[in-house]
């Protein structure tokens, strides 16, 4: 049985090729920064935007037919994941990544839900045996069911705090059993609509009570895989806790979590957040914490989450350049947060939009291995902070100064002289490696 019928699997081909259905700059087994374009970039599918997504906004119902949606409940989950290997295998991704919900439908009870969820990962299992493809990540969906109209982990009901916790219990246990590399928490409903009803306090101490049982729980039945918590300013709740990096790592250290948790930092979360991608990533970086990535993007002309599969090397050149200063991602990899337009209506589109995203971040990875191997932001902020390598900035930055000195030296240097920032000297200078790599 096939349901990517027109699709074959998806070669390398080049830079020249003029098949849609091709790599023109993903070739996995190309070495660039000293390992495999397979190893450095980890690319993942995301269950839920590729066999669970059809289109559907606001304002309008699915636009798109797949080949499971004759089928329902139970069996509809058992072709996806028929279908889902068989893209995986086609697109050659080495992990994808699912919410529980993605793979096995809700029961009339928890028992009877996590019955499903068992036939299913019993499934995935066995197919995961023959194939390439692992879990990169797998997380609980605490938000789209009505019991979470006041939060899951941040509740007013505490009988809603219980059953998430029983969610990313069993969660934990799926992990476990499919070798998930990491584990995501993302807040969509953890945060607040007004303070006239919320006790801030309050949620935030379970919030961290949440985080704590989760450890705990991960640590009596061993499952290894990194914590990640998600930021998100917004949407669906108007203020979420964890809105972005800085705030979740202040969350976690306030709370004594810090040590086992890393961030999964979503392109598109960034700009909701007023922040851009690399700053997001850079944050991270700098503080040990970047864990992983929802690979995506927003658009800016929207002022909410839209997902889009990434193709703007500008993005793509400076998250690699991040991540390859980062060392890599560790057991982290770049999940495809993304979906289709509403408008791009075949199934074979699902395939398009992989190839767009994997290549953009495969050209980008390149581009980034060249600023990286020329030194041209590291030469531009040696220059730029130069004046902390000798005199008066050494002193500051190897601790040997006080106001005092710093008064005393002001007094006697008052002819200040600042340089050019060359901003668009750099940025023509980006352009020239964005071309030419
Ligand atoms: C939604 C989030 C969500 C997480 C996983 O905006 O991106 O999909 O990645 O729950
Ligand atoms: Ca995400
Ligand atoms: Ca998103």
């Amino acid at each position: 049985m096939t349901y990517f019928a027109n699709v074959t699997k998806i070669a390398y081909e080049g830079a020249k090729s003029k098949n849609p259905l091709a790599f023109k700059y993903y070739n996995p087994e190309e070495i660039v920064a000293g390992k495999t374009m397979e190893e450095q970039l980890r690319f993942s599918v995301a269950y839920w935007h590729t066999f669970t997504a059809e289109g559907a906004d606001p304002f309008g119902a699915a636009t798109m037919t797949r080949p499971w949606d004759q089928y329902t409940g139970m069996d509809k989950a058992k072709v996806r994941v028929e279908a889902a290997f068989e893209l995986f295998e086609k697109l050659n991704v080495p992990f994808f990544a699912f919410h529980d919900r993605d793979i096995a439908p809700e029961g009339s009870t928890l028992q009877e839900t996590n019955k499903n969820l068992d036939t299913m990962v019993t499934m995935i299992k066995e197919y995961m045996k023959t194939s390439k493809t692992k879990l990169l990540w797998n997380t609980a969906n605490l938000f789209s069911h009505p019991r979470f109209v006041h939060g899951a982990a941040t509740s007013c009901n505490a009988d809603v705090f219980a059953y998430s916790a029983a969610q990313v219990k069993k969660g934990l246990e799926v992990g476990k059993e499919l070798g998930a590399e990491n584990y995501v928490f993302w807040g969509g409903r953890e945060g607040y609509e007004t303070l006239l009803n919320t006790d801030l306090q309050l949620e935030l101490d379970n919030l961290a009570k949440f985080f704590h049982m989760a450890v705990a729980y991960a640590k009596e039945i061993g499952f290894t895989g990194q914590f990640l918590i998600e930021p998100k300013p917004k949407e669906p709740t108007k203020h979420q806790y964890d809105f972005d990096a800085a705030a979740a790592v202040a969350f976690l250290e306030r709370y004594g979590l810090l040590e086992h948790f890393k961030m999964n930092i979503e392109a598109n979360h960034a700009t909701l957040a007023g922040h851009n991608f690399q700053h997001e990533l850079r944050w991270c970086r700098i503080n040990g914490i970047l864990g992983s990535v929802d690979a995506n993007q927003g658009d800016l002309l929207l002022g909410w989450d839209t997902d889009e599969f990434p193709t703007d090397m500008y993005e793509t050149t400076l998250a690699m350049y991040e991540i390859l200063k980062n060392g890599g991602l560790g057991k982290g990899g770049l999940n495809f947060d993304a979906k289709p337009r509403r408008g791009s209506i075949d199934t074979d589109d699902l395939f398009y939009a992989h190839i767009a995203g994997m290549d953009s971040f495969a050209r980008g990875l390149k581009v980034a291995q060249k600023l990286i191997e020329d030194r041209v932001f590291e030469d531009v902020l040696a220059d730029r902070y130069h004046s902390f390598t000798e005199g008066i900035g050494l002193a500051i930055v190897s601790g040997n100064a006080d106001f005092h000195t710093l008064e005393k030296y002001a007094m006697e240097n008052q002819r200040i002289n600042n340089q050019s920032g060359r901003q668009e000297k750099i940025k023509s200078i980006l352009n020239q490696y964005l071309l030419e790599v």
